[in-house]
């Protein structure tokens, strides 16, 4: 295991007592660096470990589907937990508060979590550490090349980003050792769903606690999101993807026997199943991204397909981390390229052609049946067509009163309808396709400037977009 997986956040000496790894981005036993640390931290000073997670209240405007479809998944994550004998806590609460009360309730002697580059995670971390007395380490279990390894800094572009890339690749794309089983007589504590720890003193609950699985879906979910629904949510049909860690490694082998091999021809074409599909699994971290560039290395497909998915799955995605960590503004207009805000704001009046609220574009209902199409997918899919994902947001801006509007509204519904959604990948998606981030300046026009434009025409050049639009016809 490469040690520069790893940076310590606080220092501290060990006492006797468990490890915890905490449980939040990466929701997977295996290929996990994260808890592969801890085990081997645990079994170095010979004491129990215990995983965790902590569920809040709210999350990025998430609504109902990726809740269930992450907590399913994390029913498994606890029962393959309990085959390797490492008991699993499920805390709710904010973290902040919660996990410095768990850690002194049980004289924890180190805690270990994993990497997140977005300013939730990276607040709760820091606020943690602030409250703790006992080693706090980070572990990148998400990218290939860790975050801080890759580049020191915010990298302009993917040409930038993928010399560097490649080079430390060799160091880090390396199998995973086996995760070791963690011996039942070490006297750790039953599995138990703690009902959220306060601030003050717990009183002291029972070991005998129930599982995760002994409380069903519906329990688990917080209060406002079982109690509330978005008006897309009635259009959702949920068996397009199946939740957990198996069902990934399942998607996993079909794209590598059906699709690996044309996904050079057909990915850019909404109207072929043409993608990997991976993307829900790897967005809450139940596939590991490393397990899938090991499996595509040894596939014996067509050499161009395998580079091609490559590039979107090591550099763009780890250049989406690049960018979110670095740059704390990756989800508002400051964060775009000096020159795009420039022509964005050179072009703020000019009249734009059509103009919707949030309202009318989730309900898919503008003047555009491809717009609306892409829109009907998002809502009966939870996963828009990465091509049209750029069509959709390039019109959001077109049709919003200015570059901040047509953020919010992309974001919003981004992360309030994509199983993927919440994601580093996301808010660079958006910040590609309104504000020029990654990409150059081309020729000037109106409302967009020198950012990229998109049109229906260049669609039709390049897949059938009325059986895209027929697929997606909804009642409209
Ligand atoms: P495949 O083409 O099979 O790609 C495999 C994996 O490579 C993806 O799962 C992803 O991890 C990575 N990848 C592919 N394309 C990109 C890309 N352009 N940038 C970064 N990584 C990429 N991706 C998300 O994970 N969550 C989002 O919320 C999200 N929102 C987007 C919004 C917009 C406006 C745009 C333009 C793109 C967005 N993307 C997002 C990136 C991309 O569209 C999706 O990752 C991809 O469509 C997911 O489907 P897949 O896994 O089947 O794709
Ligand atoms: N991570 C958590 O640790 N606790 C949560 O309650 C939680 C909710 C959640 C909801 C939707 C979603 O897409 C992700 C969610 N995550 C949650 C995981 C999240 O990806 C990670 O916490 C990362 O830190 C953020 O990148």
């Amino acid at each position: 295991m490469n040690p520069e997986r790893i940076r310590i956040l606080k220092p501290g000496k060990t006492k006797k007592g468990p490890v915890v790894y905490w449980m939040s981005r990466d929701q997977r036993t295996r290929d996990n660096w994260a808890l592969l640390f801890s085990r081997a931290l645990a079994l170095e000073e010979d004491v129990p470990l215990i995983v965790l997670f902590c569920l809040t209240e709210s999350f990025s405007g998430a609504g109902r589907r990726p809740y269930e479809f992450m907590l399913k998944g994390l029913l498994e994550v606890e029962e393959a937990l309990a085959s390797k004998g490492i008991p699993f806590f499920f805390l709710r609460g904010e973290p902040e508060k919660v996990i410095p009360v768990f850690v002194k309730k049980y004289g924890v002697s180190a805690l270990l979590t994993d990497f997140s580059p977005l300013r939730i995670k990276m607040e709760w971390v820091k606020k943690i550490a602030s409250k703790i007395e006992l080693p706090f380490y980070e572990v990148d279990a998400h990218n290939i090349v860790p975050c801080w390894a890759a580049s020191p800094k915010q990298e302009y572009a993917a040409r930038t980003f993928r010399p560097r890339l490649h080079t430390l690749l060799p160091a880090f794309l390396e199998e995973f050792p086996k995760l070791e089983k963690q011996p039942e007589e070490s006297g750790i504590l039953e599995n138990k769903v703690e009902k959220g720890i306060t601030d003050s003193e717990p009183e002291e609950s029972s070991l005998k606690g129930s599982g995760l699985k002994d409380s069903g879906i519906e329990a688990l979910l917080p209060e406002r999101i079982r109690d509330s629904s978005f008006s897309g949510d009635a259009l959702f049909e949920a068996g397009h993807f199946r939740p957990g860690e198996k069902a990934g490694r399942k998607v996993l082998k079909t794209f590598l026997r059906e699709r690996l091999d044309s996904y050079r021809l057909f990915h850019g074409d909404p109207t072929k199943a043409g993608l990997s599909d991976l993307s829900p699994y790897l967005h809450f971290g139940q596939l590991s991204a490393q397990r899938v560039a090991l499996e595509v290395e040894k596939a014996d497909v067509d050499e161009e397909s395998k580079e091609v998915f490559l590039e979107e799955l090591v550099v763009r995605r780890e250049l989406s981390d690049n960018y979110c960590y670095y740059n704390p503004d990756y989800d508002n207009f400051n964060g775009f390229p000096a020159w795009a805000k420039q022509t964005l704001d050179t072009h703020r009046r000019d009249p734009r052609p059509y103009l919707y609220t949030l309202e009318e574009f989730e309900a898919a209902k503008t003047h555009d049946p491809l717009w609306n199409a892409s829109q009907r997918e998002l809502l009966e899919k939870g996963k828009m067509h990465g091509y049209m994902r750029m069509y959709w947001a390039k019109k959001i801006l077109e049709w919003s009163r200015s570059p901040e509007q047509a953020l919010e509204i992309a974001i919003c519904l981004n992360d309030r309808y994509e199983l993927d959604g919440r994601d580093p990948n996301g808010y660079v998606g958006i910040a590609w396709s309104i504000g020029g981030l990654h990409d150059r300046a081309w020729k000037e026009r109106e409302v967009y400037g020198k950012v990229r434009y998109m049109n229906y025409e260049g669609c039709r050049r390049k897949f059938d977009v009325g059986a895209y639009i027929a697929k997606y016809a909804g009642d409209s």
